[in-house]
């Protein structure tokens, strides 16, 4: 019997139906690799020239013209048909090379097609040229851990989402040793060329990898990627040369497919307020592109409430005489109050549901938590400076770092050094519940930024707000909203006149959602308002319907709360992604094969349709300013957050009083649907980017 099962269950194993299902390669993957983005116009001629372009001008910082004096003066370079080039100069465009690449930081949907465009023109020049790719991101560079990537491997990973060919990681090259380290493994692999793929901060390493390998002669071209999109390019005139990383299309449609369903299942069960958290490390040009995406009820732009001011408070400070400056930037409780003002007015149409999205960066802009980051960062890097020792080995559990930081505050602890934390930090900081203290202490990633996406931001936003909305709910100004015709049919269902009710329990009798008056906060509170009205006397008991309303306009506040980030970073590429990382790929050839160093492949005019794309280099050095990081000021390229002034947030500030449906009984929401490669997608870019190109 056992003999004749194991027979079948191995036939079953066997059967060509099981081995298609079962089989780790579906159809999708295979379309997926067989998919030949497309080629921007000038790669189809056979040989290409950089053209510098002088008139692109940006405000160079000073430390960066001493720190990376070889590449500083670097033009914006366009890439240009090169068939007048001599035939010595067409020779050298041709010969074989040696380059290596790595990912660098999270991953973004199209870094594969960034090699995968960088590996086919190589070959294409010279099928004897090898592409090496650096293993868990500037960590295989430093330590000589490479792969050499060939054709199947690249086949493998053609328009798949992630960095999984050859890993990522976050390793700053930020030390001499470092330095030194990567220049030995690039001339023993005897590299032409090191191509760096991600973000700011890598992009940062490349110019720093530039300038110390000049005299080897080895280039090094950077490529900007991140989900974020904050690294955008304008020239001091405001011309665009990039106006989005690649990733950022595919990681907010990603999110946006699973924020819209959110959206379907809330306008469903009608239940649930959904709270979403969306990735970005600072910049929230993500929850930007997801609100134009799904149009959710509230999206929260942390750039806008950096601006917030208290109009109330400053109207009185200005009638007494005096300045209050606490009426400038937000504060957790305002956004909880803002919030909340969101939900009391939806309830009151009778819904009591809806989306939120919430920028993972929101901390930033939060003034009272932006300072304690601030001082945290100093205080951190000062302790690991001083104490030649990392501050959370030291300290590993969290009543071990309140406990130094109360030395601190006291003048207990390294004396005289941290003045910086005082003893209204420490009573404040201890205010905070004790998950958001540890997200607050969390461990800063090798850069010196601070690790949002370890802080559970929403839960605390969210604590705040079911707190607030219960103080509103015992004032009577937190209910939902009756349906008139429904009050209508059960009051003359039980015979008893609509509107004499509606009078003594409504503050808008008249109304097409009716609102019980704020006075009523119970049933008791509702008898006397129909006793006061003579509708019943003291020893009659509430009607039926009376009670039913009563029930029905009682706010239960329920939420579920999301995190989009990994999921969305892991996606396979959109057709955009695809075509345009493939073409940075290609990019970073050109102008290795031309000579350029120091620059960063990208292209312009993505908001137009494909045919307008032009492939240029810029120079990263140009990019540059300070930032303090790990409590120094240290040269990095400067991130672009959301423009207050720009077309897609004007034109969110103008719809999003529609898309918060408070008014109106129908909800705006838009359904985007999920993540496409192929098809008729040409227009399917960033709805932000295009609108921005108006
Ligand atoms: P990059 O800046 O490296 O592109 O990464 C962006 C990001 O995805 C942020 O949105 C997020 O805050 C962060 O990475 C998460 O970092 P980690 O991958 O280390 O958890």
């Amino acid at each position: 019997m056992e003999s004749l099962n194991i027979k079948s269950l191995e036939s079953l194993l066997n059967h060509p139906k099981t081995i298609h299902v079962t089989s780790d390669v579906n159809t999708e993957t295979i379309e997926r690799r067989a998919f030949s983005p497309k080629k921007i116009k000038i790669f189809s001629t056979r040989y290409t020239s950089l053209k510098d372009a002088p008139e692109f001008k940006f405000g160079v910082n000073q430390e960066a013209e001493k720190a990376l004096s070889d590449i500083v003066n670097n033009h914006v370079q366009f890439i240009v048909p090169g068939e007048d080039k001599s035939e010595s100069a067409k020779a050298s465009f041709s010969i074989r090379r040696n380059i290596g690449v790595f990912f660098s930081g999270g991953s973004a949907p199209g870094g594969h097609n960034v090699i995968s465009g960088l590996f086919d023109e190589m070959k294409k020049y010279n099928p004897d040229s090898r592409l090496y790719g650096f293993l868990f991101g500037p960590d295989g560079l430093l330590e000589s851990k490479q792969v050499e990537i060939t054709n199947s491997l690249v086949d493998a990973y053609r328009n798949m989402g992630g960095f999984s060919m050859i890993k990522t990681g976050r390793t700053k090259i930020d030390s001499k040793h470092k330095m030194e380290a990567a220049l030995k493994t690039c001339m023993e692999l005897k590299l032409d060329a090191l191509v760096v793929i991600g973000g700011d901060d890598s992009n940062t390493n490349a110019a720093f990898l530039a300038q110390y390998f000049k005299g080897s002669g080895i280039k090094v071209i950077g490529v900007p990627k991140t989900i974020d999109g904050d690294i955008q390019v304008k020239t001091n005139d405001g011309e665009m040369l990039c106006a989005i990383s690649f990733g950022f299309h595919t990681a907010a449609r990603a999110f946006s497919q699973n924020i819209s369903n959110l959206t379907t299942d809330a306008g469903s069960d009608i239940k649930y307020w959904h709270i979403c958290k969306v990735m970005g490390r600072v910049a929230s040009h993500l929850t930007l592109e997801c609100a134009f995406q799904t149009h959710a009820n509230l999206s929260l732009i942390g750039e806008e409430l950096a601006d917030y001011t208290d109009q109330k408070r400053i109207e009185k400070a200005k009638e007494k005489g005096t300045v209050d400056y606490n009426a400038y930037g937000m504060t957790l409780r305002h956004l909880s109050r803002l919030i909340c003002d969101v939900i009391v007015r939806r309830a009151a149409i009778g819904k009591n549901y809806g989306v939120i999205i919430l920028p993972e960066g929101i901390l930033e802009f939060i003034n009272e938590i932006q300072v304690f980051i601030i001082k945290l960062n100093k205080i951190i890097a000062d302790y690991n400076y001083i104490h030649d020792n990392d501050f959370h080995s030291s300290f590993p559990a969290l009543a071990d770092k309140l406990e130094y930081l109360r030395r601190l505050a006291r003048g207990m602890a390294d004396k005289g050094q941290f003045p910086i934390w005082n003893l209204r930090d420490d009573d404040l900081f201890n205010q905070l519940p004790l998950f958001f203290q540890e997200g607050l202490l969390v461990e800063r990633d090798t850069h010196g930024n601070f690790q949002f996406s370890q802080v559970k931001t929403e839960k605390i936003v969210m604590d705040m707000v079911k707190e607030y909305l219960n103080v509103l709910k015992e004032q009577g100004k937190y209910k939902i909203g009756i349906e008139h015709s429904y009050f209508k049919s059960l009051m003359e269902n039980a015979n008893m006149i609509p509107d004499k009710y509606a009078r003594a329990i409504f503050k808008n009798p008249d109304g097409a959602c009716l609102i019980i008056k704020e006075s009523i906060i119970s049933l008791k509170t509702m008898k006397q308002a129909l006793v006061s009205h003579d509708l019943i006397s003291q020893d009659e008991p509430l009607p039926a319907p009376i009670i039913t309303i009563y029930k029905k306009s009682e706010p239960k506040f329920k939420t579920q709360t999301h995190f989009y980030g990994y999921d969305g970073r892991g996606s396979d590429p959109t057709h955009f992604d695809c075509n345009y990382s493939y073409n940075l790929g290609m990019i970073a050839f050109h102008l290795i094969a031309n000579g350029a160093t120091g620059q960063m492949a990208a292209i312009r005019n993505l908001e137009k349709k494909f045919d307008k794309w032009e492939p240029i280099g810029i120079p990263i050095a140009k990019l540059m300013h300070l930032e303090e990081r790990n409590g120094k000021m240290q040269l990095v390229i400067e991130k672009t957050l959301v423009d207050a002034n720009s077309n897609a947030f004007l034109v969110f500030k103008a719809l999003r009083e529609e898309w918060l449906a408070a008014e109106s009984h129908q909800d705006r929401y838009r359904r985007p649907g999920p993540v496409r490669f192929m098809g008729d997608s040409e227009e399917d870019r960033p709805i932000t980017l295009m609108l921005n190109s108006i």
